[in-house]
């Protein structure tokens, strides 16, 4: 369809963060004339960030792909759908055949989860390739959140909340919402909820290796050396268990004698050389967070992606528990969402998870519900035997920038038999497949958000119709996944008349059939509010700006997903992880001579890898620098803008220098999602901007031993000044 003549104003929900942001906007004969924030959406009230606006980028941007590309000897060819798919589904077919069902590797990246129909349509794709090289962006990102929850909780997705808004003490670790506008942690407008906080006479309290902006509007920030927060939240334990109050929780919790006797060996004045923060000052967080009405600690990258990514969400989960905060206002609580994917009817339940359930075939890591970690994706590529992947699948994802060592990745990919990837755009990933089949932009699908509901802070509920209908012969990602499914089961299974019935189904329901049935099967479907009064799409198309569904509640032990419907404080996997922290206490993590550690970053104006192609996002001060701590600097002799060249075990980046006391004494930090000047990728404005890949010094041998999840902070590096850094 053509655009349409006339003006008209069109609501939704930005789907480029976790934040949920409602927005406004215009469009006049077709074309957008402005975006702005939505300020009758009862939850963001009309806060929104820079990036909502590239929105509007995304669907004019000519470079985005229209049509699916097959890579040939001379550049890339347009080809049809039908060729693009059947060709696909048969390359991938073929090489399941010739080498068993595991050589095929799919990875899916963030996006993904931004966008329904990717989500409701991933597993059945996933289920009939049945690989069990299955990777994602999962395990660069909150893969310990899952396995707290899983292990603890009894369900990878009862993921507890901070209650943002009523919380009288907020103990926040590895995170950065100011920039990150939250994360696992769905609040628009933090930087508003914060103050309000602050304003009802609530504290906040920043622990993190660097001064971040968060940590600038905060009451306290503690500087902590990375990867050491597990035993910096052992000893805040250690503290609150002199008087444990569980409360409510009492009746269906067990393990607290098994957290009480290990946290006997971690009192403040034993961490406090590891940590780099004083006894003092960890006895009296802890006592704060012991007497505070309600308190409330939270930990997100920083913490998830380290050596002790799994103990430190153990932790945090452990701590609110035993001082009487879980399950309670002001303090961590579980979302009741319109679209359930935890207590929701069997068709879109998600499974409760599971781990260690296999192992990864070359470095024997452990799986997580269903996922192998990306970290030893290359190994799985590169190296030989039975089982070896030689084909991938990409979905919404740059591994290659994601990942750690994703030079190593990068190497790895042109050894593939076959690739293909979804995803609008040539990135340093996708280049490498034969195909890449293009979706449209987020305005020309519907959108409903089914994960970030569930990680919000308050239970609401929005859903968007296309803005624009996408160009002709364009196909939604749901769509293309259907389609390979379908090709995949008749290529292997011939075809049949109840695999067509199923395809039809499927494809006449398409993202809206399957929402309408979650809506009116969940909380406030059907048997809770009868036919006329329950939440379905009509009711949501009739609410443009979102429906508000009230606070948090408590909800415990109902929504225990445990079999025995109780609150596992000590599971077997985190206890035994205890004796690997324990070799922290003795100087393990300190880096070596001349060494620093280096963390990560996230600027508001970036997103990942993908935004910096956008002009308006990518002015001002160049982002991609090292910040150093000025001693460090002098030790390097180092000066604000040399050249720096930064060394890892396995790769060197030179990038400008920016000395500060904002990251402390032996930490440096670059920003992740930069790196776009690799050979044969296209002149944009992401060229101009390129900057270096943080990933390209991440190592993949860094991994938490116990999840997984890649240890992508505090990785040892060395610095110097290039040789050609300074004129003379
Ligand atoms: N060192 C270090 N590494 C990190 C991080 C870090 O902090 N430090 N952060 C990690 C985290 S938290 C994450 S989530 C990952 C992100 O890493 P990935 O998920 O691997 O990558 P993104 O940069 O998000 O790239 C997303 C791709 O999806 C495409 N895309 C966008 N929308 C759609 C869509 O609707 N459909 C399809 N099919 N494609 C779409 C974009 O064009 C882009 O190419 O990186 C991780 N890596
Ligand atoms: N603008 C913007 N927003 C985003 C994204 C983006 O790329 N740009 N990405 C989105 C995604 S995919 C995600 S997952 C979220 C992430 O959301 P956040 O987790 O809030 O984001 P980060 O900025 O990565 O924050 C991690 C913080 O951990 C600190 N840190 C590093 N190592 C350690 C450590 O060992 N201990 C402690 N205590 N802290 C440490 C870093 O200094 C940093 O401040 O953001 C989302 N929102
Ligand atoms: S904060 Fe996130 S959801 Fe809100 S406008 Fe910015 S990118 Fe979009
Ligand atoms: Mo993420």
């Amino acid at each position: 369809m053509a655009p349409m003549a006339g003006t008209q104003t069109h609501f939704r929900a930005c789907n480029l963060c976790e934040a949920l942001c409602g927005i406004r906007i215009e469009v006049e004969a077709g074309r957008i004339t402005s975006i702005r924030g939505d300020t009758e959406d009862p939850f963001s009230r009309g806060h929104i960030c820079p990036k909502a606006l590239a929105l509007k980028d995304l669907y004019e941007d000519p470079v985005r792909l229209r049509h699916p590309v097959r890579r040939t000897a001379t550049g890339w060819e347009q080809v049809s759908w039908e060729e693009a798919l059947d060709a696909v589904a048969r390359r991938l077919h073929e090489t399941q055949r010739a080498h068993g069902k595991e050589a095929v590797a799919t990875y899916l990246g963030n996006p993904g989860s931004h966008n329904t129909g990717v989500l409701l349509f991933v597993p059945g794709f996933l289920r009939t390739l049945g690989s069990r090289n299955k990777y994602s962006a999962t395990s660069v990102d909150q893969l310990p959140h899952h396995l707290a929850s899983h292990l603890m909780l009894g369900h990878q997705l009862l993921i507890p909340i901070p209650d943002l808004d009523r919380t009288q003490f907020l103990l926040m670790l590895g995170a950065n919402p100011l920039a990150s506008n939250g994360s696992m942690m769905t609040a628009p407008d933090v930087r508003a909820r914060l103050r309000a906080l602050q304003q009802r006479g609530g504290k906040v309290v920043v622990v993190d290796p660097r001064r971040t902006e968060t940590a600038g509007i905060a009451d306290e920030h503690l500087f902590i050396r990375p990867g050491t927060d597990a035993l910096f939240l052992f000893a805040v334990l250690h503290e609150v268990l002199k008087a444990p109050r569980l409360g409510r929780l009492e009746a269906f919790t067990d393990g607290l004698e098994t957290v009480r006797a290990l946290a006997e060996d971690f009192p403040p004045e034993r961490v406090e050389g590891a940590t780099g923060i004083p006894a003092a000052d960890i006895r009296r967080v802890a006592a704060a967070f012991a007497q505070a009405e309600t308190a409330v600690c939270y930990g997100r990258m920083g913490v998830s992606t380290q050596a002790f990514g799994g103990l430190c969400q153990w932790l945090i989960n452990t701590l609110n528990i035993v001082s009487g905060n879980f399950d309670r206002e002001g303090g961590a609580l579980f979302t009741r969402p319109a679209f359930d994917v935890v207590g929701g009817p069997g068709a879109i339940r998600v499974g409760r998870g599971g781990f260690g359930r296999w192992k990864s075939r070359v470095r024997g890591l452990p799986e997580s519900s269903g996922e192998l970690p990306v970290a030893t994706l290359a190994d799985e590529i590169l190296t030989g035997g039975a089982g070896q992947v030689r084909a991938l699948v990409t979905v919404a994802g740059n591994p290659v920038l994601s990942s750690p060592n994703g030079a190593r990745l990068e190497q790895a990919l042109p050894s593939l038999d076959f690739m293909v990837s979804l995803d609008p755009y040539l990135n340093e990933t996708t280049r490498h497949a034969h195909y890449i089949l293009p979706p449209p932009s987020p305005l020309e699908r519907s959108q409903y958000d089914v994960v970030f509901h569930v990680f919000a802070v308050r239970n609401t509920a929005r859903y968007a119709p296309p803005l624009f209908e996408p160009g002709p012969g364009a196909m939604h990602d749901w769509r293309i996944l259907l389609e390979l499914q379908h090709r995949l089961a008749v290529l292997r299974k011939g075809r049949s008349v109840r695999g067509a019935l199923a395809y039809q189904a499927l494809r006449r329901m398409g993202t809206e059939g399957i929402l309408e049935i979650g809506l009116r099967a969940g909380p406030y479907g059907l048997r809770a509010r009868g036919l006329r009064g329950s939440l379905s799409l009509k009711a949501l198309r009739r609410a443009p700006h979102g429906v508000d569904l009230g606070p948090l509640k408590p909800s415990l032990p109902g929504r225990l997903q445990t079999k025995d419907r109780r609150i596992h404080l000590a599971p077997a996997p985190f206890v035994e992880d205890v004796k690997r922290l324990r070799e922290l206490l003795d100087g393990a993590v300190v880096p070596g001579p001349g060494e620093l550690l280096l963390i990560g970053r996230r600027h508001l104006r970036d997103n990942n890898s993908w935004m910096h192609r956008v002009p308006k996002l990518m002015t001002g001060k160049p982002r991609c620098t090292l910040m150093i701590h000025p001693e460090d600097a002098k030790a390097a002799g180092l000066e604000e803008g040399d050249e720096a060249v930064v060394t890892s075990r396995v790769g060197e980046v030179s990038v400008p220098v920016v000395v500060t006391d904002e990251v402390m004494r032996g930490v440096v930090s670059l920003p992740h999602g930069y790196g776009h000047r690799r050979k044969g990728m296209p002149s944009t404005v992401a060229a101009e901007h390129a900057g270096e890949s943080l990933n390209d010094l991440t190592d993949e041998q860094r991994v938490d031993a116990l999840s997984g999840n890649a240890a992508l902070s505090g990785v040892p590096v060395r610095v110097s000044r290039a040789q050609t850094s300074r004129n003379g």
